[in-house]
């Protein structure tokens, strides 16, 4: 059943909190996270975590520690006097997360296999703790197809370099689909965030989710390149014509993957660059820094607006 609100239904128990999709986690007793540093026998993971409800995740530590302070502000979240945020996975040493609150910020590196073991161990953590209803944002940075870097694109659609809207996972030897389906209802919720006096545009399209960043992408400046300029624009041209506003490296799986667990997921990423104009980002640290915020201050209206209703 692909209808919204379908899956989630037959995935969440009555309360909200996730059921387990694989079959053999209730047997394992002590789980561990290992890319988390947390597990169900050395940490008290329902205390630490049940009172979750947003997961962002963005592919820096340094973006999401910033985040962190941002949401903290934005919902009005006050930490015990003298107390800091915490990297809450630094044992592990790759990721970092904070907790605000009922918002969880985590980064997941770069690309498909490594917000893969994100997110499963994410999933896992979600369902330990028995947090309910969880929401998980992708909150990032894309290269635009003919939009102005600093545009905010909410993909109403995650697809492969082939145009395929699935995620495809080598299993045992075979390969698997998945659906790659983002929650319209949220997508459009997002959009309507936006403001007419804000700094930046809000779009919508579909995303392209590419394995790599130079050729994947069509790029002709990295360490080796086999196609021509006009290849590259052919194919930029087309994905246009398809609907794609922007590339970027997370999300077939993410959308496929939170979709698969019964979670609600929207995937907001800014552009950096204009693909149809060059391949390399060269925008100075300052303009980039300031357009990371663009997902952020959107992502952050819609968990105010939720946080508000409760
Ligand atoms: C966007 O930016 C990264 C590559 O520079 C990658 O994680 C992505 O999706
Ligand atoms: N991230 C990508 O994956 N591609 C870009 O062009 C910019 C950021």
């Amino acid at each position: 059943c692909t209808k919204p609100g379908c899956n989630v239904r037959k995935l969440r128990n009555p309360d909200g909190t996730l059921r387990p999709q694989n079959p053999n986690i209730e047997a394992i007793k002590d789980d561990f996270l290992y890319h988390l540093g947390l597990g169900a026998a050395s940490h008290d993971l329902v205390n630490m975590f049940s009172d979750v409800q947003f997961v962002c995740m963005g592919g820096t530590s340094a973006r999401m520690e910033i985040f962190a302070h941002y949401i903290m502000k934005e919902i009005g979240h006050s930490l015990p006097t003298g107390a800091d945020l915490q990297d809450i996975t630094r044992k592990s040493q790759r990721f970092a997360m904070y907790k605000v609150g009922p918002v969880l910020c985590v980064s997941h590196g770069m690309g498909v296999p490594s917000i893969g073991i994100l997110l499963h161990e994410i999933i896992k953590l979600m369902y330990h703790a028995k947090v309910k209803n969880p929401i998980f944002f992708r909150i990032g940075t894309c290269g635009g197809i003919g939009l102005e870097p600093g545009t905010v694109i909410v993909a109403n659609q995650a697809v492969d370099e082939m145009g395929n809207n699935y995620y495809e996972q080598k299993i045992c030897g075979k390969v698997v689909k998945r659906p790659a389906i983002v929650d319209k209802r949220l997508v459009n919720e997002l959009l309507a965030l936006s403001k007419p006096e804000d700094s930046f545009k809000v779009v919508t399209g579909a995303t392209m989710c590419a394995n790599d960043f130079y050729e994947g992408q069509g790029r002709t400046d990295g360490a080796f390149c086999e196609h021509s300029e006009e290849d590259k624009m052919n194919y930029l041209r087309e994905l246009q014509n398809k609907g794609v506003k922007n590339i970027e490296m997370e999300a077939t799986i993410f959308a496929a993957l939170t979709y698969k667990a019964g979670i609600k997921s929207a995937l907001v990423n800014v552009a950096l660059v204009n693909r149809l104009k060059g391949d390399q980002v060269t925008t100075p640290k300052e303009v980039m820094m300031e357009w990371q915020n663009h997902p952020q201050i959107l992502v952050g209206r819609y968990i105010k607006k939720k946080l508000s209703e409760n």
